[in-house]
């Protein structure tokens, strides 16, 4: 055995061995840590999270960044007694490492069971409050911190917060009540320079002229900051990397009442050359070559590579605003995952990254519409739900034509906070909203042109992400009416209403079934507002029997349009089956799993169909 010289811990007692990663079983273990141990820690930690993301993907790049300020704050707090709220909570990696689930870890975004790539409140009794969407996080730590104050409990509280999430505008919402109210919270700004892309926005300028302040002899910044006029105390910026810096702020702070925001500099996918020079496409990667940075699906030649679905929608875009300059794009902080970077690179100036700011995007959209222009704001059907208000009160009142590309509207794998089965729903409630989605890629760019010549009021089009089928694309755009349905199949026992992508799996269940000598009519709806009431009718009334199918919840989604329609009309001799997404928060597991669970899957909807049919 090798003998291991003796370490001087933080607290100041002699040990003989040396602290390593596989000692660090709760965040207590660390405040015994000397800076040395620390900073090999930090290694260690680094290698786990790159070996861990290689097989298994996820947010590395981001990670990378937060190895030393999460250790460093779960050393200077005494959590879990004191609070620690990660904004958004993809950046929580490390924090799961060192509160025991070290050991987990490599189970980190497997199917099922395995350890979620965010906070799920409760997952353990450090994960306090749960998160996805970012810009939440200092409004849920405020209410910690006030919560302490009426209940006189002697706990502290922090928030780690982006300088992406600073473009949202709950943020704001936030730093100015709680200045106001002097509430006393210590926020850790980890400021990389990046959301998923690089930062956009007069605030992160700001940010960016702070970091590059001078001082005066004693110390002092040659300018106050923003902050400061809002009531809050403010440190730094220091180097986001060196533990004695870190440690010595927090711990400086953690004396101080009221509210405190120390500005650190981290760079996203620190310690990862390759990482460092491509911070977007790092900021969360699938599974990955260590050596390379190559992504593993790309290393394997037997998958076919198709363009995705998403740039199939974008490219339409492209093309009609080639011949149209009142097109304009925008994206919330997606520029990349929504695939309007292509957009803006073609149209510089016709093109809005609006950071993470949906609410905005919809009512700066509303005014341009107001003028005669031709807004898209492509925004993902989980983030979409943030405007809900906006396209209420600030489209659809007016009938005001702004095109809504909605991407990621589809169970997916990476939590509730991610998927999208809710867009129909809220979407068909507001008046005056036309909601459709197109059955594959090739629909979807006719859906794109379409959107573009609506010019009556509000339209969405939502769709799934990903990589599209592979299927051939028209040259040209087609037409495609408002609030028409597309007769895929006639039949006469039964009728596939299906809307979006699940009219592919209904016509693999009318093929299924007329194996057993069932005849399915199959209809693609298009549109869940306006419905194709005179169609609805007219194959319910021929086959008497009706499974509405779509990707969404089946509250108030599509299949309840169409129960709506049939009671609006009296129709009372027709029996519908309606096949979606449960009432729930979609749980972290692979889509078709949660199909299944659903009753979504192929083989699922036959048995329900036979069991209708009586065969
Ligand atoms: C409402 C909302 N819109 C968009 C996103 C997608 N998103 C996830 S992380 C992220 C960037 C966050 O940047 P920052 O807060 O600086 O964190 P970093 O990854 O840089 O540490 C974005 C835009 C989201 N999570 N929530």
């Amino acid at each position: 055995m090798y003998s291991t010289p003796a370490q001087s811990s933080s607290n100041g007692t002699v040990r003989m061995s040396k602290l390593t990663l596989k000692d660090i079983n709760s965040p207590a273990d660390i405040r015994h840590c000397s800076m040395d141990e620390m900073r090999d820690i930090a290694q260690e930690i680094r290698h786990l999270l790159i070996t861990t993301c290689a097989t298994n993907g996820g947010h590395i790049g981001a990670n990378l960044g937060v190895v030393e300020l999460t250790m460093a704050v779960h050393s200077v707090f005494n959590t879990p007694k004191d609070k620690v709220i990660f904004d958004t909570s993809h950046q929580t990696y490390v924090h799961k490492i060192i509160t025991g689930r070290r050991d987990k870890f490599s189970t980190l975004c497997k199917y099922p069971g395995g350890l979620s790539r965010f906070i799920i409140r409760g997952e353990n009794e450090y994960d306090l409050f749960s998160a996805g969407h970012a810009s939440t996080g200092l409004s849920a730590a405020m209410g910690f911190a006030e919560a302490a104050k009426h209940q006189k409990s002697d706990y502290q509280t922090v928030c780690i917060v982006g300088d992406g999430a600073l473009s949202g505008g709950m943020a704001y919402e936030a730093l100015n009540n709680m200045g106001y109210n002097q509430t006393d919270i210590t926020i850790v700004l980890n400021d990389n320079k990046m959301g998923i892309s690089h930062n956009v926005g007069a605030m992160f300028e700001y940010l960016k002229r702070l970091s590059d302040v001078s001082f005066d002899e004693q110390g002092r910044r040659s300018i106050g900051t923003i902050f400061e006029k809002l009531g809050f105390k403010y440190y730094g910026p220091i180097d986001g990397h060196n533990f004695e810096e870190l440690i010595h702020h927090l711990s400086e702070m953690k004396h101080i009442k009221g509210p405190k925001i120390l500005h650190v500099l981290t760079d996203k996918g620190h310690g990862v050359e390759y990482m460092e020079n491509d911070k977007v496409t790092w900021h969360e990667h699938a599974a990955f070559d260590v050596h390379s940075g190559i992504a593993k699906a790309k290393l394997d030649k037997t998958k076919p590579q198709h363009p995705s679905i998403e740039s199939i929608a974008v490219s339409a875009l492209i093309k009609l605003a080639e011949k149209d300059s009142k097109i304009i794009g925008l994206t919330a902080a997606m520029a990349t995952g929504t695939g309007m970077v292509k957009f803006g690179e073609k149209f510089p100036s016709r093109f809005y990254d609006v950071g993470i700011a949906e609410e905005h995007a919809i009512t700066f959209s509303a005014g341009m519409a107001a003028e005669g222009m031709k807004p898209v704001a492509c925004i993902y059907s989980p983030f979409l739900q943030r405007a809900f208000d906006q396209i209420m009160h600030d489209v659809a009142s007016m009938n005001l034509p702004v095109r809504m590309l909605v991407p990621k509207a589809a169970l997916t794998g990476d939590g509730w906070t991610q998927g999208g089965i809710l867009d129909m729903s809220y979407l068909r409630v507001i008046p005056n909203v036309v909601v459709a989605a197109p059955k594959d890629e090739n629909e979807l760019q006719h859906m794109v042109k379409m959107a573009i010549d609506y010019d009556q009021g509000p339209i969405a089009v939502r769709y799934p992400k990903g990589q599209s089928s592979g299927i051939s694309l028209d040259a040209e755009f087609k037409t495609i009416p408002i609030g028409k349905a597309e007769v895929m199949k006639e039949g006469k026992d039964i009728t596939l209403l299906a809307i979006g992508w699940e009219v592919q799996d209904a016509m693999k269940v009318s093929l299924e079934l007329e194996k057993q000598g069932i005849s399915a009519a199959v209809i693609n709806a298009r549109f869940v507002k306006p419905l194709d009431e005179e169609t609805i009718l007219k194959y319910g009334q021929k086959t008497g029997k009706i499974i509405t199918m779509e990707e969404n919840t089946l509250i108030g989604g599509f299949g309840s349009a169409v129960l709506e329609c049939l009671e609006k009309h009296e129709v009372r001799n027709v029996i519908v089956k309606r096949i979606g997404a449960m009432d729930g928060y979609i749980p972290f597991d692979k889509p078709e799993n949660i199909k299944k669970s659903c009753g979504m899957a192929v083989e699922d909807i036959v048995n329900t169909a036979q069991k209708m049919v009586g065969k």
